[in-house]
């Protein structure tokens, strides 16, 4: 028994027995000229069901998509689909794939001889549309991205009453949410009527609000059924509320809650997320660096602990934390409102990768200079670590400009933790006083004294870097910030550094690095003495 030719007798069941069969669009016309109306049987299906594509599907079955027409001129989003199974079956939901519905029987009978020709044209229809759209404020004039693009089309559209009109299909950049969006826009192509439109996001950038200048910035987000989260796809970077991994999220994708406890305050995560990008992009940029060559995210944590007055990189839990600081002058305001607090963190995760510097005494005061280093480079306008998140009458947390603040006389050669952090009470200072050469390093004890005095020393080789490239108090050119980095980059990179090291390990490899580095460069000379002189200032 033949499948097609027994099919009319069939309509209702389509239980078939059959060999195997094989069809093609031709066929396809067969079955639909079959289930016809005898009296609509002549009518050319052909001109309403154009041949666009054959599909066969993992078990055989062949199927043929006819794009709908209407004299001529094409059926926005409709076509007629064709099937001819693989294997002889009980089918009880075929049958509308292997006849004329009567939809379609309709469909061929109300356009027969239809001409359809616009009476707008392709430019008056545009500027319908955009009317429209400033009319709803989502007009933009910025482009869409090429890969949006489409040339306007005529086509016909099925309208509200299901009623085809032609009409002219284009798409235009919009705005939703001041987001921007790709518009549809189904113009009527004899009235110049919106017949139908559709906007979507083309862009998903959340907005937020940031707690220092009260600035509303765009960020990339994810979204899924929970709502939106702080992930940058194309930085890696994830944004974490807390704790690692728990992903900072919003439902509207408006990130300015605000709250009432210092942890609730959503714009700390949105400060959070815009300087690490800047992190990211600065170390992208200008040194090629990407974290973890792309194989992990970048993982940013705000809210740590509760009013947490610190920062930290972890290697062991595989991020960045950051506390919301205390809010009063004990304190800190939120640690996410520094972007050089961010580069600082981030800078450690660096360090970790390729010259994990012990944490403490000579080595771990390196590690924390090397990140003020970056912290300087990435937040670059000014030699203050920490200016954007002290509170009350104190600058900063650290001045590689000028660490001891013009009272470096009061320390003394050798002098001790406790001395200096009497000092620092004495003078109002809250212990703020750093040394700036080698030779009146604060002698410290181990972990009790600030893992040997970590943040203390670490001003004297941040002091010599802010010599060395600025060239202020060396009467030498300076390198300038770029230069500089790159060689702090390659001491990185290269791997120069012991874990141990020492200071006058660091200034050896510090030099050989820049002397690599500025192989064949005009400046070399120059530069390497002015290198060398800022060393000497600080004792080494
Ligand atoms: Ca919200
Ligand atoms: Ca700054
Ligand atoms: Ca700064
Ligand atoms: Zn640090």
């Amino acid at each position: 028994m033949n499948f097609r030719k027994t099919l009319l007798g069939l309509i209702g069941s389509l239980a078939v027995s059959s060999q195997l069969i094989a069809g093609s669009f031709e066929e396809g016309y067969q079955l639909m000229r079959q289930s016809m109306p005898e009296s609509d049987r002549n009518a050319a299906v052909e001109q309403f069901f154009v041949p666009v594509t054959k599909r066969v599907d993992d078990r055989g079955n062949e199927l043929f998509s006819y794009e709908k027409q209407i004299g001529g001129v094409r059926v926005f989003g409709e076509k007629k689909l064709i099937v001819f199974p693989k294997e002889e079956s009980e089918f009880s939901h075929l049958q509308s794939l292997r006849t004329m519905t009567a939809e379609d029987i309709e469909f061929v009978k109300a356009h027969k001889g239809l001409r359809p020709e616009p009476v707008l044209t392709q430019d008056q229809a545009t500027n319908a549309a955009i009317r429209d759209l400033r009319q709803k404020q989502a007009y933009i004039s910025t482009p869409l991205p090429e890969h949006l693009k489409r040339p306007t089309e005529l086509v016909m559209y099925k309208n509200a009453n299901k009623e085809y009109r032609l009409v002219y299909h284009m798409v235009l950049p919009g705005q939703i949410m001041m987001q921007p969006s790709a518009f549809d826009y189904f113009v009527d192509a004899e009235t110049g009527a919106i017949v139908d439109k559709a906007g979507q996001l083309y862009d998903i950038k959340g907005q937020g609000i940031d707690l220092t200048e009260g600035k509303t910035h765009n960020f990339p987000v994810e979204e899924d059924k929970a709502g939106f989260r702080m992930e940058d796809k194309a930085r890696n970077l994830h944004v974490y509320n807390g704790s690692a991994g728990k992903f900072s999220t919003d439902d509207d994708n408006m990130w300015d809650r605000t709250g009432t406890l210092r942890k609730e305050n959503q714009r700390a995560e949105v400060e959070l997320y815009v300087n690490m990008a800047r992190t990211v992009d600065y170390f992208k940029d200008r040194h090629n660096f990407v974290w973890k060559e792309g194989k992990a995210p970048v993982k940013a944590t705000a809210h740590v602990r509760d009013n947490f007055n610190n920062a930290y990189y972890s290697s062991w839990e595989g991020g960045f934390f950051f506390g919301d600081g205390s809010g009063d002058e004990n304190g800190f305001d939120y640690l996410t409102k520094g972007l050089d607090v961010a580069a600082h963190e981030f800078t450690h995760g660096v360090i970790d990768l390729w010259c994990p510097l012990t944490y403490n005494g000579e080595s771990g005061a390196l590690n924390e200079h090397i990140a003020d280093f970056f912290g300087a480079m990435v937040d670059s306008d000014d030699w203050h670590m920490g200016d954007n998140i002290t509170i009350g009458d104190n600058p900063s947390l650290r001045n590689m400009q000028d660490p001891t603040r013009g009272m470096g006389d009061l320390i003394p050669e050798g002098m001790k933790y406790a001395d200096w952090a009497q000092l620092g009470k004495k003078h109002g200072f809250k212990g703020r006083i750093y040394p700036d050469r080698v030779s009146k390093k604060i002698i410290c004890n181990g972990w009790g004294e600030d893992n040997g005095g970590v943040h203390i020393n670490s001003s004297i080789f941040n002091k010599f870097a802010y010599m060395a490239t600025t060239g202020n108090e060396v009467a030498s050119e300076g390198l300038g910030h770029d230069l500089m980095a790159d060689i702090y980059m390659r001491v990185l990179k290269n791997r120069m550094l012991s874990s141990r090291a020492s200071f006058t390990e660091f200034k050896e490899r510090f030099m050989a690095a820049a002397d690599l580095h500025l192989q064949g460069h005009a400046k070399r000379d120059v530069y390497l003495a002015t290198i060398n002189q800022a060393f000497k200032k600080i004792d080494l």
